[in-house]
């Protein structure tokens, strides 16, 4: 279609932007100053890093680099650059208190939005499209789940509340466990998409043979099958890497899983609650991931065989940016954005699904795919290596989807995440394949 016209633009930038504040705020204002500067796993930074971050990256590339502004607290930039300081240093690190880091976010906020009223949208490729604001927005809805993450690890009372998520929808007993996409070549990545991540472009052409895959993530009840049949006893299972880490650290089921009177219950949120059979599996490594595919006979789907069942449309033969379509998520279609604070149980969503009937790819759980964070034929680092080049080729694995803890600014079926193949703290589940003959 056409492109926005500039007021609409800025509306939009102006609505995520808002949006994302929330949700920053929600999770930053229901927990004590004494528990924003704790840290509560050396996974994770301390509450109050992530605010300062969110506001120091939004000065750097909002304030300065769109508006030209000169820097307003050249001295935090060390702080708050995550590249200088890992996770587990930045307790140690002088950071500012609280109720600072909420007036230093506030106050670059407030100039952004004066800056959104005036500065072009054309012209430089930053800001084509908005492009930088939307940028923004994502990276703080990033943190956003970040913070969520490390409100799951902490311990202590419930904060957070959520309606729950809706039920399967009845036909879900009724759908085939997997269905076969037809080998051939799919259009991958995205040159259209004017928010779209460095990371996720340029567009091209992928040839990928057939395959089956899941029409649902696996389940705790699936996983639990695995658990049962001495899964986590069985090296054969496992990559030796994984086998090592199931050894290291006595791993027998996803992280927060706990034995309590003959049956599985977790922690979720400071609550502790039945392990539901319905439910897809979640807090597993991509190992877990990779040794429930073996143990099923199967594999874990390769990122292109994941991108071409989320949006290759087999009757007009183009890429969508959805797996419904092009339309933007709706709470009918998926499972974004925290509106609750678990994954929907495996066949909710009939309407988020693709033409071949594949459920729940966009929400709910992060996906672990079998491929390495690489860069597309083509790419262009955009606007900072940090964000994407970096990593690449660093023993990275790539998930897809985006879980429940997902905004909808930050999602689409181009959208890339990776971590490293070990990580289990974070919102990820998964779904298997198989090669077709
Ligand atoms: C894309 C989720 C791996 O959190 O490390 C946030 C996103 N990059 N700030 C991360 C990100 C810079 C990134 N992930
Ligand atoms: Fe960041």
């Amino acid at each position: 279609g056409p492109a926005p016209d500039g007021d609409l633009l800025r509306e939009r930038a102006a609505h995520v932007l808002l949006r994302a504040r929330e949700r920053t705020r929600a999770l930053t204002e229901c927990v004590d100053d004494r528990e924003l500067v704790a840290q509560h796993s050396p996974l994770m930074s301390p509450l109050v890093w992530d605010l300062a971050h969110i506001g120091n990256q939004e000065e750097i590339w909002l304030l300065r680099a769109v508006g030209g502004h000169d820097a307003l607290r050249p001295e935090l930039d060390p702080l708050y650059d995550a590249f200088e300081h890992p996770r587990a240093e930045r307790p140690a690190l002088p950071l500012l208190p609280p109720d600072q880091a909420r007036r230093y976010a506030g106050d670059v906020r407030a100039r952004v939005l004066d800056l959104l009223g005036t500065a072009p949208l054309h012209g430089r490729p930053l800001v084509e499209g908005g492009f930088a604001f939307g940028m923004i927005a994502q990276h703080e809805q990033q943190h956003d789940e970040t913070m969520l993450i490390t409100h799951q690890l902490r311990s202590g009372p419930t904060v957070l509340f959520a309606p729950e998520p809706p039920p399967a929808a009845p036909d879900t007993a009724a759908l085939p466990r997997e269905v076969r996409v037809e080998g051939g070549a799919f259009t991958m990545g995205t040159s259209q998409e004017p928010w779209a991540l460095d990371n996720e472009r340029p567009a091209h052409r992928r040839f990928v043979p057939s395959f089956w895959i899941d029409t649902l993530p696996v389940s705790n009840g699936d996983y639990l099958r695995f658990i049962e049949d001495g899964g986590y006893r069985e090296p054969r299972w496992w990559h030796p890497a994984g086998w090592e880490q199931v050894r290291a650290h006595g791993l027998r089921a996803p992280l927060f899983w706990r034995r309590e009177g003959g049956s599985w219950v977790r922690r979720r949120f400071g609550t502790v609650e039945p392990v539901r059979a319905a439910e897809p599996v979640m807090h597993v490594s991509f190992y877990e991931a990779q040794a429930y595919a073996a143990w099923a006979g199967r594999r874990l789907p390769t990122e292109a065989e994941w991108e071409k069942a989320a949006r290759h449309d087999p009757a007009t033969g183009r890429s969508t940016r959805y797996p419904w379509g092009d339309e933007d998520p709706t709470p009918e279609r998926a499972n974004l954005g925290q509106r609750h604070l678990r994954p929907a149980d495996s066949g909710a969503y009939p309407a988020g699904g693709s033409p071949l009937g594949v459920r729940q790819l966009i929400g709910d759980v992060w996906e672990w795919t079998a491929s390495d964070f690489l860069p597309y034929p083509g790419f262009c680092s955009f606007p900072y290596r940090e964000y994407s080049e970096v990593f690449f080729g660093d023993g990275h694995k790539v998930l897809r989807g985006g879980s429940f803890a997902v905004d909808p600014v930050a999602c689409r079926a181009t959208f890339r995440n990776w971590d490293l193949p070990v990580r289990r703290q974070i919102f990820s589940g998964f779904r298997t394949a198989r090669d077709a003959e």
